[in-house]
């Protein structure tokens, strides 16, 4: 008889270990930025700096010639509101530190590119001095909560607001190399024993396997793509009261080409939780993450593997245990829409505010549409405040009705319409940044989707098409970072100038896309579209969304690949 042989006990990744022997995230990232000398940081402090929202990055445009090293700062602003000060410091580094642009983030968060080492101390004490922190925007942590940035002064949305406050404040880690290093400018002594033995409260000595994502969504509207993220609250409104939160876990897009071990993952939603239970039962979410997640492997390491290897009754049971108790069955709820609204709308409470598009989410200056300074006149000159949208957008709220067609004006004066911002299906796209900023992209991604986009125009304006909206998102590799997976058409790069073509997403963002076609270039995609609009257009029902027809037939009809 052949014995079985024993189950082999997995390696941590080096990740975990250097996470237990510094656990104050410290490193030596201190000691580093006070040297002169030196131009980047090490392998351990490029792990660490990232739970202070900070990445190493080089310029892989101009990798040929040598490597230069510039960093990525990453804001953490729940629900991505900003005071008009904020956002007007925002400005200010990005001209003086960074690359003199902002890119808006598809988390309702800015990103600063190409800054050098000499300007991240600068950067870092600006945006901390406005009272925004840049702790946990990335690494093993809970990352910036998303939720509804509108409709804006309604009470409810208010306080869904409020409550993704809380729960991002309530999820920081307490370490305090973060103040130490970019308030103070000093590195924590590594052998003092307070500094040795530091164990996070919530997080333990360290924190989670990997990311962890939280978002708020008021139905029937689905504009964070609240199905995406590892943690969702449902708002659920009775009688014009938030009463509560349906709870949805164990959501995530990130997936590797070739490893049928990872793969994009929609929440299961598992019960209904009162607003007063809200921080217990994120915190319980998190430890479930904290403590049963994959540490050995990161490509499967989120809390969505967790969920559906181990299922949902498991799920619910240990959610209850570390509770004290089960939460109730879920309440009903629909989404309908996801995306933003653009143009001017009078708020609830009389004032103004005003959706404006932005491609790629790129703040910039351009010749004839001078974006970046456009916005940084009307918040100086009307002090709005400013919100930031999961898809990259940004809203100007609290105008005053009587200051709407000066700033209409101003904004002309610089190239950015108030009406007719963009065409339909640019409206409703997203990309990453992908090159030359993003070290894991294998194909462009906001640098190329616009050329390919009126290439589509081009092919819906052949089959009578012209104002059809279909949600498009592009991404420069698997990861999903602009959640192709759940858009109309998905484009997910694979190797320079090859995408993977994914369709069937739908309006709601309540359904993953599938894969259909493999390593295509350009007049191959197009190929590929141009029969799919001519019998969308001729065999669609009504006002049937291109999506939802690519279920009903196509996908039916092919071996997808996935
Ligand atoms: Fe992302 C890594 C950009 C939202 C999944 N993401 C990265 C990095 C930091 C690359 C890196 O690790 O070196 C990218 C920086 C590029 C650059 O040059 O700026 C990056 N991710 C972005 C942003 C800026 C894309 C955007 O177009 O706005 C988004 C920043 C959000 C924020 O403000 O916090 C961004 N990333 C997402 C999302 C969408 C979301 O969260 O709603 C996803 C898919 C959802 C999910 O998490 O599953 C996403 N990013 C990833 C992954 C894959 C994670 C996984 O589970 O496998 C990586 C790679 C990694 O972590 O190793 C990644
Ligand atoms: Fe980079 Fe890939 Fe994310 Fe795009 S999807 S930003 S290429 S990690």
């Amino acid at each position: 008889m052949i014995e079985s042989p024993a189950p082999v006990a997995r390696k941590l990744t080096h990740n975990e270990d250097i996470k237990q022997a510094i656990p104050t995230l410290a490193g030596t990232i201190g000691a580093v930025l006070a040297d002169p000398a030196a131009d980047r940081f090490a392998e351990d402090d490029i792990q660490f700096l990232k739970f202070h929202g900070i990445y190493q990055q080089d310029d892989r445009d101009q990798r040929k010639v040598a490597k230069h090293f510039m960093f990525m700062i990453r804001g953490r602003i729940p629900g991505g509101v900003l005071t008009a000060k904020q956002y007007l410091t925002f400005d200010d580094v990005a001209t003086q530190q960074a690359n003199n642009t902002l890119r808006l983030t598809s988390r309702q968060s800015i990103q600063f590119h190409g800054v050098v080492k000499t300007g991240l101390g600068p950067l870092m004490k600006a945006i901390n001095r406005s009272l925004v922190d840049t702790l946990a925007a990335c690494g093993d942590v809970n990352r910036n909560v998303m939720a509804p940035p509108a409709p804006v002064s309604d009470p409810i949305s208010f306080q869904v607001r409020e409550d993704a406050r809380r729960v991002s404040e309530a999820l920081l880690p307490k370490t305090k190399a973060y103040h130490a290093i970019w308030v103070e400018g000093v590195q924590l002594n590594l052998e003092d024993p307070e500094v040795k033995e530091f164990e996070d409260p919530l997080y333990g000595k360290t924190y989670l396997p990997r990311k962890f994502k939280v978002a708020f969504a008021i139905p029937p509207l689905n504009d964070v793509d609240l199905l995406t993220n590892d943690l969702g609250f449902i708002a659920i409104v009775e009688g014009g009261e938030l009463v509560g939160y349906n709870l949805a876990v164990g959501g995530g897009l990130g997936m590797s080409h070739g490893n049928a071990e990872t793969y994009p993952r929609l929440t299961d939603v598992v019960g209904f939780l009162r607003r007063d239970q809200l921080i217990d039962v994120s915190k319980a979410v998190l430890m479930i993450h904290r403590d049963f997640g994959d540490r050995t492997n990161r490509r499967h390491a989120r809390l969505k593997y967790v969920l559906e290897e181990k299922g949902v009754e498991w799920f619910q049971k240990e959610l209850a245990t570390r509770l004290g108790f089960a939460l109730p069955t879920v309440q009903p709820y629909t989404f309908e829409k996801q995306g933003d609204r653009f143009g001017w709308t009078q708020q609830l409470d009389g004032l103004d505010s005003l959706g404006l598009f932005v491609e790629s989410g790129r703040v910039k200056d351009v010749e004839g549409y001078r974006l970046k300074t456009a916005l940084r006149a009307v918040v100086e000159q009307f002090q709005p405040e400013v919100r930031l949208t999961p898809s990259q957008n940004i809203i100007l709220a609290n105008i005053q009705p009587r200051d709407r067609s000066a700033v209409s004006e101003l904004l002309a004066r610089h190239g950015v319409a108030v009406e007719n911002q963009a065409t339909i299906l640019r409206r409703a796209a997203m990309a990453c940044p992908a090159l030359p900023t993003c070290g894991l992209s294998l194909a462009e991604s906001e640098r190329y989707l616009p050329t390919l986009l009126g290439k589509i125009e081009g092919l819906l304006a052949e089959t009578n098409l012209a104002n059809e909206e279909i949600v498009i998102r592009m991404t420069g590799c698997p990861n999903g970072c602009a959640r192709p997976y759940a858009a109309e058409i998905g484009f997910v790069g694979k190797a320079p100038g090859k995408y993977q073509l994914y369709i069937g997403g739908n309006e709601s963002s309540t359904r993953l896309n599938r894969l259909y076609k493999e390593n295509l270039r350009e007049p191959e995609i197009l190929n590929e579209l141009r029969p799919l609009f001519t019998r969308f257009a001729a065999e669609r029902v009504g006002a049937e969304r291109f999506g939802d027809w690519c279920v009903r037939t196509v996908l039916k009809e092919t071996h997808t690949a996935n």
